[in-house]
């Protein structure tokens, strides 16, 4: 059995010890140097050259580096009859966890209010709002959002949820369906976005759902730059509608220069970051379901691109 692993130049390394680990005696090799094509079962891809999968012609299945396959169903020669299975370990969820509860505090606590003031050695005390009176609304309920959604429950927020099938998350209310959708964003003052990027998401963020939050509401997008419409949301900054909005993707990677993003006093800028995938549990997980397709099992958490996602 051969792996081909696609990564990041700089953290092939230690993807190779990780997968070497997790899959011993098996020929792990590092993209490019692929040897002969005609050895490789399984690829385990990060933005794949489009092309690459399509010249694998015993490819078997293609795991995806990171939770959303975006980056391959862009591959307009990608092999469609093979599974295609996003990642889901434990270092990217429990990192996305971190990375939306710091964030969430960060506007709850009004952080980035008592940064401009120190800006100005101003020594004033902004009245709190408790966490059971700070409403937190997070679109997509699926692993990631889930996790963050009950982590943000225990420090006591008024957490709710939004996906396509209605969903039992303890002390989470669950928001469903385009209906659902309104209601929830009508009594949200954090709103998160963790979902996948498909055609129905596709620019979801844009000015219509941003004039659904109540005025002054911040936004946390760690989910992919194809959600939101930028020019909407730096008009709703400059409106007040929105106070103040975390961005970790873009519409394009890395953030140009010039986008007035980068100097909007409203915003914080993370380069994609906001969750890294660990490639010791990240091979655990991979290993996990190759022994699932030698011993007959379908694998886990194949994508369905009938939803896209
Ligand atoms: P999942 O597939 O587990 O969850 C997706 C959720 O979105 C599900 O709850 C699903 O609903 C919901 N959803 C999908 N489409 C719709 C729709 N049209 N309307 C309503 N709800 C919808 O994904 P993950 O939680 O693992 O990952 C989410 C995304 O986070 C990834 O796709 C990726 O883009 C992003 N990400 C970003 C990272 C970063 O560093 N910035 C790192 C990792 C991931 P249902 O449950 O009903 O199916
Ligand atoms: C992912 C990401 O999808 O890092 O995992 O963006």
């Amino acid at each position: 059995m051969t792996l081909l692993l696609k990564s990041e130049s700089d953290d092939a390394a230690s993807w190779l010890a990780a997968l070497q680990k997790h899959l011993p005696g098996r020929d792990i090799r590092v993209w490019p140097d692929s040897g002969d094509a005609a050895d490789i079962r399984y690829a385990l891809v990060w933005h794949p050259p489009p092309g690459l999968l399509a010249s694998l012609p015993n490819l078997e299945a293609i795991f995806s580096v990171g939770a959303g396959i975006d980056h391959i169903a862009a591959d307009p020669q990608r092999p469609g009859h093979l599974p295609v299975i996003r990642m889901v370990e434990e270092g990217l969820t429990t990192g996305m966890t971190e990375f939306v509860v710091m964030q969430v505090l960060f506007h709850h606590r009004d952080m980035l209010s008592y940064r401009h003031q120190a800006e100005e050695c101003r020594w004033r005390e902004i009245t709190a709002v408790p966490a059971s009176e700070r409403r937190i609304g997070i679109l997509g309920l699926g692993v990631l959002g889930r996790a963050a959604a009950e982590k943000l429950a225990g420090f006591g927020f008024d957490v709710a949820g939004w996906s396509r099938s209605p969903k039992q998350v303890p002390g989470v209310t669950s928001y469903h369906g385009e209906a659902g959708l309104g209601a929830m964003l009508a009594r949200t003052d954090i709103l998160v976005c963790l979902l996948p990027l498909t055609d129905e998401t596709e620019g979801l963020l844009n000015a219509r759902l941003l004039a659904q939050l109540p005025r002054g509401a911040c936004l946390i997008n760690v989910a992919r730059g194809g959600h939101q419409v930028e020019a909407d949301l730096l008009a709703a900054l400059e409106s007040g509608q929105l106070k103040e909005a975390t961005l970790d993707v873009f519409q394009e990677e890395p953030l140009p220069p010039d986008s007035p993003l980068w100097r909007h006093p409203q915003v914080i800028i993370t380069p994609h970051i906001a969750a890294q995938t660990m490639p010791d549990t990240a091979a655990q997980s991979v290993a996990q379901n190759i022994a699932r397709i030698e011993s007959g099992q379908a694998p886990l958490n194949v994508v369905d691109f009938g939803r896209g996602y």
